[in-house]
């Protein structure tokens, strides 16, 4: 595999994970990590051996932001110019279902990375935070857009002005998070769940992703009307017949991803 320096990539059955690997700066989300994680997971994205990604940290921090120390004495016309993390809005385009792991801190960058995942499983020590106005910014990797959709405007709007920490229990009410797990256990969790995605049609897990994200994008009737082609598309995998067949003959369908 591709020699990387700010994250550790394996691959377990058919699911890729990729660890954020910068201990000494809480996995801070520099250029070169956003540069690597947009590759390593652009790889996974086609490669036929590959049905899902979990994203993770470690257990004392996902990521505690974007790197103030690059960022701190930067210019508008360099940060234009460069499009500064522009990585990250090539990472939401990933087709390949991609689930966040998060244990510890998910602050500012690294709180609005979980969120262009596809969901996130947290560890009981997860702290979600979007601090950025303490430091004289604002959200810019889509927090105050995928925050306020996920989680609604009170408690996003009071998050970002305050810039107040959100324990796992309250992320999991909030609808921020899909589960609570115990720290131990969340790197199983996530792969067994990534496992069970993995196991199942790729371009129909493809389909069912853009399927979900068009509710984020598009009026009510566009998107069931997107959803409805989308379903009918269904019928032109190899999948669909392989899953249908399995089923009325009481077996485990065999899907062969394409
Ligand atoms: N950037 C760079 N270095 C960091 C960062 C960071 N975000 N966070 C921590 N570090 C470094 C520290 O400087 C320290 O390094 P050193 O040992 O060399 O001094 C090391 O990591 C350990 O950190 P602490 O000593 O602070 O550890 P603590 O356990 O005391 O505190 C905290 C942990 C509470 C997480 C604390 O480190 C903290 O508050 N970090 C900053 C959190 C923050 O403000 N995040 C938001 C950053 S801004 C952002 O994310 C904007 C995203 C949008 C960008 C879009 C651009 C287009």
């Amino acid at each position: 595999m591709t020699d990387y320096q700010t994250i550790l990539v394996t691959q377990r059955n058919r699911v890729g994970l990729i660890t954020l690997n910068r201990p000494d700066a809480l996995n801070a989300l520099s250029d070169a990590l956003s540069r690597e994680v947009l590759a390593a997971a652009q790889a996974f994205d086609t490669d036929p051996g590959i049905g899902a990604i979990v994203i993770t940290g470690s257990e004392r921090v996902f990521a505690a932001g974007a790197d103030i120390k690059e960022m701190a004495e930067k210019s508008v016309a360099e940060m234009y110019k460069a499009e500064w993390f522009s990585a990250w809005d090539d990472l939401a385009r990933v087709r390949t279902p991609v689930i966040a792991a998060v244990a510890g801190y998910a602050f500012g960058g690294g709180c609005e990375l979980a969120l262009i995942c596809d969901f996130i499983i947290a560890a009981e020590n997860a702290q979600f935070g979007q601090p950025e106005i303490s430091i004289g910014v604002i959200p810019g990797m889509g927090g105050s857009q995928r925050l306020t959709r996920a989680i609604g405007k009170a408690k996003a709007m009071e998050m970002v002005l305050t810039g107040r920490t959100m324990s796992a229990i309250e992320a999991e009410r909030a609808g921020l998070v899909a589960q609570v797990v115990p720290t131990a256990d969340l790197l199983e969790v996530a792969l067994s769940t990534a496992d069970v995605i993995a196991r199942m049609s790729k371009p129909v897990a493809m389909m069912a992703k853009e399927a979900m994200n068009a509710a984020f994008t598009m009026p009510l009737s566009a998107g069931v009307h997107f959803e409805r082609r989308l379903f009918f598309s269904c019928f032109a995998t190899e999948d669909q017949k392989e899953g249908m067949r399995a089923f009325t003959e009481k077996r485990q369908p065999n899907f062969v991803h394409r």
